[in-house]
C-alpha cells in the first residue's frame, strides 16, 4: 500500500472476448504498461489493471457460433489475453475478468445504489442496437449501408430491438456532466477529442438503456432475473471491483479510487467520457480523474479487420522484430492519440537507424573504448570543462521533459528528448574523438568517457519504461546495481564510481537485414 508514496491507478479497456488479440489491444495495454512502469521508477505506488469483458450478446453469439457453452468459451478466450500479457512482458497488477465473482457482486451493488438513489426506471425499448459495438443508437445516428441496411457511424450493422427495458436516466445528467468537464479541462485528452464529446453532449442526451431480456449471458439484474444488466454498465464497473467496489471504506478503494487515467481507443470515449462518470456520480463516487482516447492502427494503410485477413499477430510480431523493437516503434512512430500506419518499412527504419545506429552506437563505442583504453573500469574523470559540465547538466536535466510529457501521456515527445540527448552524445563523441586522445592526452579521454558513461547511465535509466530488457542490459554493463536504477537515481548524487569494473560490453539492439532480425547488435 502507498504509505506516503503518491498512488497511481491506471486501466485499459477490457477486451471483448469474442476475438484473438491482435496488435491494437496489445497497442492500449502497451501504453499503459510504459506509463505504469515510468510511474513506479517515479516514485508511485501504481496499480495498473486489465483484464477481459466477457458478457454480452457479441459474446454469446461468438460461443454459439464455436459450439460453446458460454462460460468454457470465454475461459479460453481470456486466457488468449493473459498469454499476450506474459509475451508482451505487461507489468499489471491485477488482470479482471467481468465473470468472476468479485465482479458480479460490485455490479448487483452499483445498480442497488443507483435504484436507490432514484436513477433508474423501468420502460420499454423500441430502437437501434449494433451487437458489435454492443451500443444503442438513435435513428439520425444511422446510415445506409451497402445493401440497403441500416449501419452506425462505426460501420456496424444495427437491429431494430424492443424489449421491456430499465433505463438510466442520463437526460437529466447534461449540465452536470458539462460542469465537470468545465471543472476539469484535461479530463479528457486530447484535447480535439474531449470538444467532440462536449459537443455531443450539447446536443443532448437521452435515457440509457441499462437492461437486456432477450439472451441471459450476463449479471442479473438485482430482484428481477427476467433482466440482465447491460453489458457496458457491467463491463466499466470493472474498474471500481478491482480496487474493492462494494467496499468503498476499504484501504484499497480508499488509496486508488477514484482512478488516474483510464486508456481507451476513440472507439469507446462516449462509453468512458459521458456514460461512466454519469454513473458514478449518480452511485455517490468520484468520476475517474482523466480519459485518454488514443487513435486507431492501420495496416499498411488498410482497416485491419478480420475479414480482410490482415490482422496484425502481436505475438508473432514480437517474434519478428523482438520486443523492445516493437515497444519503442508503436510508441514513437505516432504522436499518441493520433491514428497510425504499421508497415514493415518504418519499423525497420526506426529498428536499424534509431535504436541500432544512434542508441546501439552510442553505447556500443563507449563502452568498447572505455573495455580497451581504461582496464574496463569506470574511468576517473579529471578536469571538467564548462561544455562537459554543460552536457552533464542537460543530462540530468532530461527526466524533467520527460516526466513532462508523460504527465499529458506524450509518450513520442518523451521519447524525442530521450533521442535529441543520444543524437546530441553521438556529437560530443565525434567532436571529442576520445580514440584521438588515447594516445595524445589519457587524462582527458577518460574524462570525455566519463561523461558519456554517465550520460549513458542517464538515459538507460529512462529508458526503461519504454524498453525494460534492452535498457536492463545496458545498465548491467554499466554495473548499475538493481537498487540503483529509479528516477531518484538520477543525478550526481549517484553518479557511476571511478574505477567500477564493468563487464565486458555486447551489442543490445539487433538490426533486420536481409529479411531477419540479426543475433545481436552491431
Ligand atoms: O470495446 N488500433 O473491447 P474491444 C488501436 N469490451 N487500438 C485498437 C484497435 C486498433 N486498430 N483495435 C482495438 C471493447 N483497439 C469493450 C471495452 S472497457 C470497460 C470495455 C483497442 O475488445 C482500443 O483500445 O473491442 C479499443 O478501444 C479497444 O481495443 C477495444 O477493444
Amino acid at each position: 500500500m502507498s504509505g506516503s508514496r503518491p498512488r497511481y491507478y491506471l486501466t485499459t479497456p477490457i477486451y471483448y472476448v469474442n476475438d484473438v488479440p491482435h496488435i491494437g489491444h496489445a497497442y492500449t495495454t502497451l501504453a499503459c504498461d510504459a506509463l505504469a512502469r515510468f510511474m513506479r521508477l517515479d516514485g508511485h505506488d501504481v496499480r495498473f489493471l486489465t483484464g477481459t469483458d466477457e458478457h454480452g450478446q457479441k459474446v454469446a453469439n461468438s460461443a454459439r457460433a464455436a459450439g460453446m457453452d458460454p462460460q468454457a468459451f470465454t475461459d479460453r478466450v481470456s486466457q488468449n489475453f493473459r498469454d499476450l500479457t506474459d509475451a508482451w512482458n505487461f507489468s499489471n497488477d491485477d488482470f479482471i475478468r467481468t465473470t468472476e465473482a468479485r465482479h458480479i457482486r460490485s455490479c448487483q451493488a452499483i445498480w442497488r445504489k443507483l435504484v436507490a438513489a432514484g436513477e433508474i426506471y423501468l420502460g420499454s425499448y423500441a430502437g437501434w442496437y449494433a451487437v458489435r459495438d454492443e451500443a444503442f443508437y438513435g435513428e439520425n445516428e444511422l446510415q445506409d449501408g451497402p445493401d440497403g441496411k441500416k449501419v452506425a457511424p462505426s460501420g456496424a450493422e444495427v437491429e431494430w430491438v424492443e424489449e421491456p427495458s430499465y433505463f438510466f436516466k442520463l437526460s437529466a445528467w447534461q449540465d452536470r456532466l458539462l460542469a465537470f468537464y468545465q471543472a476539469n479541462p484535461d479530463f479528457i485528452l486530447p484535447e480535439s477529442r474531449r470538444n467532440e464529446v462536449i459537443s455531443f453532449v450539447k446536443g443532448g442526451l437521452r435515457d440509457l438503456s441499462v437492461s437486456r431480456t432477450t439472451f441471459k449471458w450476463g449479471v442479473p439484474v438485482p430482484d428481477d432475473p427476467d433482466h440482465i444488466i447491460y453489458v457496458w454498465l457491467d463491463a466499466l464497473t470493472n474498474y471500481i471491483t478491482a480496487v474493492g467496489y462494494p467496499e468503498t471504506e476499504s484501504e484499497s478503494f480508499q488509496t486508488y479510487w477514484p482512478a488516474d487515467l483510464h486508456m481507451v481507443g476513440k472507439d469507446i470515449l462516449r462509453f468512458h467520457a459521458v456514460y461512466w462518470p454519469a454513473f458514478l456520480m449518480g452511485a455517490g463516487l468520484e468520476p475517474p480523474r482523466r480519459v485518454f482516447a488514443h487513435g486507431w492502427w492501420t495496416n499498411e494503410g488498410q482497416k485491419i479487420s478480420k475479414s480482410l485477413g490482415n490482422v496484425i499477430d502481436p505475438v508473432e510480431l514480437v517474434e519478428k522484430y523482438g520486443l523492445d523493437q516493437v515497444r519503442y516503434f508503436l510508441l514513437r512512430e505516432v504522436p499518441f492519440g493520433n491514428d497510425g500506419d504499421f508497415n514493415h518499412q518504418a519499423m525497420v527504419n526506426r529498428m536499424n537507424g534509431e535504436l541500432a545506429n544512434d542508441y546501439g552506437n552510442l553505447a556500443q563505442r563507449v563502452l568498447s573504448m572505455i573495455n580497451k583504453n581504461c582496464q574496463a573500469k569506470v574511468p576517473e574523470p579529471g578536469e571538467m570543462t564548462g561544455d562537459d559540465e554543460g552536457f552533464l547538466g542537460s543530462a540530468h536535466g532530461l527526466i524533467g521533459q520527460v516526466r513532462d510529457a508523460m504527465e499529458v501521456q506524450a509518450f513520442h515527445e518523451g521519447l524525442e528528448a530521450v533521442w535529441a540527448m543520444i543524437r546530441a552524445a553521438n556529437g560530443y563523441v565525434d567532436a571529442q574523438a576520445p580514440w584521438k586522445l588515447a594516445k595524445e592526452d589519457p587524462a582527458r579521454m577518460g574524462t570525455v568517457l566519463y561523461v558519456l558513461a554517465e550520460t549513458i547511465r542517464h538515459l538507460a535509466i529512462l529508458t526503461q519504461p519504454f524498453m525494460p530488457d534492452a535498457s536492463a542490459r545496458l545498465l548491467d554493463q554499466l554495473a548499475v546495481p538493481e537498487d540503483a536504477r529509479a528516477f531518484a537515481c538520477l543525478g550526481p548524487d549517484h553518479a557511476l564510481k571511478a574505477g567500477t569494473e564493468l563487464p565486458k560490453p555486447e551489442g543490445v539492439f539487433p538490426r533486420y537485414e536481409n529479411g531477419e532480425k540479426t543475433e545481436e547488435g552491431e
